[in-house]
Order: structure tokens, then sequence, then C-alpha cells
């Protein structure tokens, strides 16, 4: 099954109210994206892994030498689909099933930012950080380039994408500016809520 690039859920300028510009998400998504997805369904010809998921490419390909290329491209490909969902334009606040489990967390809703910036500054070059969930736990956590909660077979509830690809036309070279504002206007809580209640709350 070939990757697809799959649309944006909104307008390429309905995030420019809470500080990601049209022309991020121009380049991002239709160019950024694009190529991950372009360059995975190359790699994915005769790998032997076209008649999976996604999700299943990404697993089998982690640490896989021979598919280091092909993972790259995968991983990309499914954490920028996430990326996508876990934003919006629509501010809605945290729902309270959300808010009492990251209260439980972290101690405070601030402190669990305080900690999501930190991995994300923390990421010493390209990576992600990302609210998963791993057993009954929430947990914040990092990782470099592609790498994903996929493979480590936790459930990501919400990912950052700290590549300066996402954030170096909008806020240059303030990587903590990014992430404190995508954490204060950027993120779509009721999809976060919806990944925890998928994963049993
Ligand atoms: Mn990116």
């Amino acid at each position: 099954m070939a990757f697809e690039l799959p649309d944006l859920p909104y307008a390429h300028n309905a995030l420019a109210g809470g500080g990601m510009s049209e022309e991020t998400l121009q380049y991002h998504h239709d160019l950024h994206h694009k190529a991950y997805v372009d360059n995975g369904n190359k790699l994915l010809e005769g790998s032997g892994l076209e008649g999976k998921s996604l999700e299943e490419v990404v697993t089998a390909t982690y640490n896989a030498a021979d598919k280091a290329g092909l993972f790259n491209n995968a991983s990309q490909h499914w954490n920028h689909i996430q990326f996508w969902e876990m934003m919006g334009p629509n501010r809605t606040g945290m729902p309270s099933e959300l808010e009492a489990r990251i209260k439980e967390a972290f101690g405070s809703v601030d402190a669990f930012k305080e900690q999501f910036v930190a991995a994300g500054v923390g990421q010493f070059g390209s990576g992600w950080c990302w609210l998963v969930k791993e057993g009954d736990a929430l947990k914040v956590t990092k990782t470099p380039n592609g790498v994903n909660p996929l493979c480590f077979g936790q459930t990501a509830l919400l990912g950052c994408d700290v590549w300066e690809h996402s954030y170096y036309i909008d806020f240059r070279n303030k990587r903590p500016v990014y992430i404190q504002n995508f954490l204060d206007n950027l993120v779509n809580w009721e999809n976060v809520a919806q990944r925890l209640a998928a994963a049993g709350g």
C-alpha cells in the first residue's frame, strides 16, 4: 500500500492566529511532508513490506540496518500525520478527564508544559518531544530524527516537531518559544483527549 500525503485537516492559513503561519504550513506540509511520502514510496518498492500498514512498516524497520532510509521516511510520514491532527484553529481548552490525568501524572498543567518544553529544547539537533502513554503511565519523552513512540510500544498522545523546518520561518532560532506557543495556542486538546480515551483513558 503506497504512502499518500493527506490534506491538512484545516486551511493553510488556519493556524496563523495561533502563531503558525501559512508559509510554514506550505513548506512543512506541501514540501517537507510530501518529500517523506515520495522518498518513502521509492524505498518501499521492493522492500518486502509493500502490503503492510504504515505502523507496521515503521516498527518493522526500526533499527533494521538495511532499511534505515525507509524507516526515516515512513516514521516521519506517520509523525507528520499525527502532528497535523494534534493542532487546530479552535482553542477548546483541555477536556477535564485529560486535565485530571495530566495533573495526576505531573502535578499541574504548568509542570507538564515545563517538562514538555524542556524535552524539546533538550533534544540535540532534529527530533520530536512527546506526551505518551506507556502502560498506565503518562510520560514526557524526546526522540531523535524520525524515531517515535511506536518504536517503544507507547501511545502518542501529543507530539511536537522540533526540526528547524517546523519553526524557523515563524520563530527563527527560538525553539523554546515555539514549543511553549505550540502548547498554549496550537494544540487541539480534544484530539489529545480522544487519543487518551482510545488508549483506555
Ligand atoms: Mn517536520
